[in-house]
């Protein structure tokens, strides 16, 4: 299997994150990526390749062109007002309250943050950027024959929405590769997103389409980020009714759970006879993840992989997150190497 790979995930290294009433080191943080390589590299999975650059285009297609220039100038702008911080909202578009977008960066920060843990920092947009590129150069991959692929990404990005970053993500890279198929000639795509989190901002992209059919198992909403959505009721509207599948599950559940959740999430996938299916990889499920209630093992996150494969689908894997940051790497790749005892490198 070859990875995609990029050292400018390193461009995004900010100092803060707001946690428990305190700016701490964030959890998602440069030697996340460092470890996955590295157990890349250990375990010989395949070549390590740089991503090509598809330019804004593709990121376009799914983000708003407002909320895009905002990325690109928010630091320097915050910056520029005067702050010695890293940019982080001290407001929020509360029920009831205006949608107009202010003018000041500071009233800009609220108004594109869904979640105030995410600082913005001095080269968040250029490995956000270098992170969808890296999505994209995966998609091409597939789209030339490869059965499978794995994105590196960093910094992930299914908490993002067309106009909304947070939870760590700003460009919601699973939704740009899945939309780079479909402008690509794929019929139909599926996400199945596998992280800890409910995936809201792929859900709210592709909500009302029947084209893209999203699936995600995720820690209950209501006792956990991203909190305001990923219910099971939620299960898309207009034409995209029946598209959007939400298994949310309890804290401290343990795989055979999560397993049969999973055996039903592929059961519609199969349904939904996509011709490739993305994978949000996240690894926060792990029983040792600090921020996080599931409680797989090691040895799981393979067996996870072999059951992804027997799906018989072209396969992209797209890293989203995993805050055991030293296990992070043997974790993530034992989902690869599930994968690849099933179907193949
Ligand atoms: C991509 C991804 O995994 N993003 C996760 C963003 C989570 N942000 C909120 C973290 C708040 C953690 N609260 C933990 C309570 C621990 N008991
Ligand atoms: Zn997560």
């Amino acid at each position: 299997m070859e990875t995609i790979f990029t050292e400018k995930h390193r461009l995004r290294d900010a100092k803060t994150e707001l946690f428990g009433g305190e700016l701490v080191s964030p959890h998602e943080r440069p030697s996340r990526a460092e470890y996955v390589i590295q157990r890349v590299r250990d375990v010989a999975l395949g070549p390590v390749s740089v991503p090509a650059d598809f330019g804004l285009d593709p990121i376009l297609a799914i983000h708003k062109p407002d909320f895009v220039s905002f990325l690109q100038t928010a630091w320097e702008r915050w910056q520029d007002a005067g702050f010695k911080g890293e940019a982080m909202p001290t407001t929020w578009v509360g029920r009831r309250m205006s949608d107009k977008r202010p003018n000041f960066i500071e009233g800009q920060v609220g108004y594109y943050a869904l979640a105030g843990e995410t600082s913005i920092s001095g080269g968040t947009w250029e490995a956000a950027y270098a992170s969808a590129q890296v999505a994209l150069t995966g998609a091409d991959r597939i789209n030339k024959g490869a059965q499978t692929v794995f994105s590196l990404c960093r910094p992930p990005g299914h908490h993002a929405t067309s106009d909304m970053y947070g939870g760590y993500c700003f460009l919601n890279n699973a939704a740009i590769a899945a939309q780079f198929y479909r402008d690509t000639g794929a019929k139909r795509v599926a996400i199945l997103d596998v992280d800890f989190h409910h995936g809201n901002g792929t859900q709210d992209i592709f909500y009302d389409r029947d084209d893209v059919l999203f699936v995600s198992l995720h820690g209950d909403p209501l006792e956990t980020f991203p909190y305001q959505l990923g219910h099971a009721d939620e299960q898309g509207s207009g034409a995209g009714e029946g598209f959007n599948v939400n298994y949310p599950m309890p804290p401290d559940t343990p795989f055979a759970v999560w397993r049969q959740a999973l055996a039903k999430g592929l059961e519609r996938i199969a349904a939904h006879a996509p011709d490739v299916l993305v994978i949000s990889l996240g690894v926060d499920t792990f029983e040792n993840d600090p921020i996080s209630f599931f409680k797989l093992k090691s040895d799981d996150f393979t067996t996870m992989g072999a059951d992804i494969a027997r799906a018989g689908l072209p396969t992209h894997f797209i890293m989203e997150g995993g805050y055991d940051v030293e296990e992070i790497g043997v974790n993530a790749v034992n989902v690869l190497q599930g994968f690849i005892a099933e179907r193949g490198a």
